[in-house]
């Protein structure tokens, strides 16, 4: 779960492509990665993708160079990843927090019936309700 694999990309287009289009627009995308912490402005990204509406092979792309998928520095990677979780900034990943992040990246809704209380409970080893970066990083190995 520490990097997007082609389907979690897909599954992110797919939420993002509302209309069934087969390209979303720079704008849905602002949206996502502004939920996300990532990337800014409209302008930014249109920048970047070079056009108003981009495909999935796109979308891939641009997710590839905004995850990196290299190994090396995991503890890093680990680390970024715990900032986009932890909304607030208070070192703590809660439920809350923690699902949030999760139906960003659709990785959980209403229907696929992932626990997060669950998953928070599994990894939090001095049982505060929260996920400090230790116990996250147990949960994303
Ligand atoms: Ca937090
Ligand atoms: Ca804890």
């Amino acid at each position: 779960m520490s990097s997007l694999n082609a389907s979690d990309i897909h599954r992110i287009f797919k939420k993002l492509d509302r209309n069934n289009a087969d390209s979303v627009s720079v704008d849905d995308l602002q949206l996502l990665l502004e939920s996300m912490k990532l990337c800014s402005s409209v302008d930014e990204l249109e920048c970047f993708a070079g056009k108003k509406n981009i495909n999935f092979a796109e979308l891939e792309h641009m997710c590839n160079s905004i995850f990196p998928q290299e190994a090396g520095d995991g503890e890093n990677d680990l680390l970024k990843s715990f900032e986009l979780f932890d909304n607030n900034l208070d070192c703590f990943i809660s439920c809350d927090e923690l699902r949030n992040a999760l139906s960003v990246l659709g990785l959980v809704d209403e229907h696929n019936g992932i626990d997060v209380d669950k998953m928070i409970k599994a990894f939090d080893v001095n049982s505060d309700g929260l996920l400090d970066f230790d116990e996250f990083k147990k949960m994303m190995r």
